[in-house]
């Protein structure tokens, strides 16, 4: 119902890329219509075209510097699934590793710095008294900052910024409105940790520096890893040796401590405030769906092996788990009807193999302003540079929330129990779960989970090596003389924001064809040829906002998927 008054978000902040919502409430400020638009392309499917497919890793890994590797992941998998290049369970471990400490740092820098202001009053910190904060904080966890010297050093220096009228990174929040509700207390130490986790953040990445020679963008290889290992001393120069290993065991540890004595109680503190705002899941989490990643043995990227689930939902029926098929064309297609695209026939949609990207853009009849400044969009035409895809005709959500509804589903201990544990610890039923608070909520599972999938692999790698197996790459297929002439590959990844799969085709050594389809583009996809609404969109019907001149509510829901508008439309 677009009938009501339209409010305009331009540009939605505290995400990654170029994103506009436009939604109409009624006159009871209840969101009604939305529409949500990826305002930017970047053509990197078009760059790749006649490239060397040993290279396609080094341009998709710069579609995003947030999810940094995780595309550069996927696209040495589609090339090596495509050519039947296997790699050595060294490899296997360390790029477990690099894509576990992505995930850790992507979904602490999300809560702490993209998402907490949303429910944090940075402003009504300043009212806190200390030594209540202190008690508060020590009531939730043993984690050792929190004496009250602590916490008023802390508000201390948040003073002089709103003193000297710099609020720095706090600037433009909407401080004071009703939607806002914990107290002084708890708004403090949520600050404390804000300033922390920044600190924290730049330590975990350092395991990318470690094992791919930096962040963001580290170096990937078709075939393995690029780092030599070395234990007895004698390689050459930026060799992992003995010292280097005890430096990311020593980071795993830490990260471990953080989830577990800041992240997730915060998280649980917060949510305990919030927890009859369970808006945000509607349509949209009711379709969920997972590729399943993390592979515990090399080269098997069966259910059995992929730690992370694998499967589709459809309209919350968590008795049915549909299976996923990367190569079958009737599971997965991309439609353009309402994305600034070209195709043959924009009634059908495409199989990514069969991919087209041609962009064409255009403004619908309805919109108001001009192409370079648009006040108005309409979504019945064309509206978003992101592109429909679509699983057996259903809108999908993916991400965290995602990957644990469909684990829950499945029975997995590992993500049930401390599913259950939240839920009973918040005294919510599980339908609670779908909700703009269970996307938050799973992410810091997730976070946790994945700090002691790293120990995990960290073990193994050190076992491995140690047993007198250093070997981390396969080079036996490397030269494009030894490839079929016309061969075509998918690879696939669960990234911090959700399922990511690649597409190439590869035809006398060159790319012939190269699409992705990309956690944002799923849940940021604007309405299908059959009207089928995004995630996005879906998340945001029905939500009041208690003052529409302040969207907190939609920067609320939208955050909670985390998006990034650079990966949706690439
Ligand atoms: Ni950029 Fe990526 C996208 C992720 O949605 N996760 O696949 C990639 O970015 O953050």
């Amino acid at each position: 119902d677009n009938s009501g008054k339209r409010i305009v978000v331009d540009p939605v902040t505290r995400i990654e890329g170029h994103m506009r919502v436009e939604v109409n409430v009624d006159e009871n400020n209840i969101i009604r219509n939305a529409v949500s638009t990826g305002t930017m392309w970047r053509g990197i499917e078009v760059i790749l075209k006649n490239r060397d497919p040993r290279d396609a890793w080094a341009f998709t890994e710069r579609i995003c510097g947030v999810c940094t590797g995780t595309h550069a992941l996927t696209s040495v998998r589609a090339v090596e699934n495509a050519l039947g290049i296997t790699i050595p369970e060294n490899a296997n471990s360390i790029r477990n590793l690099m894509q576990l400490a992505l995930q850790v740092h992507d979904h602490v820098v999300h809560f702490y710095h993209l998402h907490a202001l949303d429910w944090v009053d940075v402003v009504s910190a300043l009212s806190a008294d200390p030594k209540a904060t202190s008690a508060l904080a020590q009531s939730i966890s043993s984690w050792p900052l929190s004496s009250p010297g602590y916490f008023k050093d802390i508000q201390t220096r948040l003073k002089k910024f709103v003193e000297s009228g710099q609020l720095g990174p706090f600037k433009n929040g909407y401080w004071g409105n009703a939607s806002y509700k914990l107290p002084p207390e708890a708004n403090l130490m949520a600050v404390a940790h804000y300033l922390e986790a920044l600190d924290f953040q730049k330590e975990i990445v350092k395991i990318h520096t470690i094992f791919g020679g930096k962040n963001p963008h580290p170096n990937w290889l078709v075939g393995g890893v690029p780092c030599p290992i070395n234990i007895d001393g004698t390689g050459g120069v930026g060799a992992i040796n003995m010292e280097r290993l005890n430096m990311v065991t020593s980071i795993i540890d830490r990260l471990i401590e953080f989830n577990d004595m800041v992240y997730v109680p915060d998280v649980m503190a917060i949510g305990s405030f919030y927890k009859d705002w369970l808006y945000g899941g509607g349509l949209s989490s009711k379709n969920v769906m997972s590729y399943g990643d993390i592979p515990e043995h090399a080269n098997d990227y069966s259910e059995a092996s992929l730690k992370l689930p694998r499967g589709a939902i459809i309209n919350g029926n968590l008795a049915e788990i549909h299976p996923i098929d990367h190569a079958d064309p009737e599971q997965i297609q991309e439609f353009v009807t309402h994305s600034w695209y070209k195709y043959p026939d924009e009634t059908k949609g495409l199989h990514p193999w069969d991919g087209v990207t041609e962009p064409h853009y255009e403004l619908g009849p309805n919109a108001k302003g001009t192409k370079t400044n648009i006040i108005e969009l309409d979504e019945s035409a064309k509206y978003s540079w992101i592109k429909s895809p679509r699983w057996r005709g259903n809108a999908m959500e993916v991400g965290p929330l995602a990957r644990w509804i469909i684990g829950y589903a499945q029975n997995k201990a590992e993500f049930k129990d401390p599913v259950d544990k939240l839920l009973k610890d918040l005294g919510l039923p599980v339908t609670a779960l779908f909700s703009t608070l269970g996307r938050t909520a799973a992410r810091a599972l997730e976070s946790q989970w994945a700090g002691y999938q790293m120990r995990h692999f960290q073990n193994k790698l050190i076992a491995t090596i140690k047993a007198g197996d250093s070997s981390t790459a396969h080079v036996d297929k490397w030269k494009p003389e030894t490839w079929p002439k016309e061969v075509k590959g998918v690879g696939f990844t669960e990234a911090p924001r959700g399922a990511l799969a690649h597409w190439i085709k590869i035809k006398d050594g060159k790319i012939d064809n190269y699409q992705c389809v990309v956690p944002t583009t799923w849940n940021g996809s604007p309405r299908d040829p059959e009207g089928n609404i995004g995630a996005f969109e879906a998340s945001l019907m029905d939500t009041p906002m208690s003052n529409p001149e302040q969207p907190l509510e939609i920067l609320r829901t939208l955050h909670s998927f985390d998006p990034c508008l650079a990966c949706s439309t690439h």
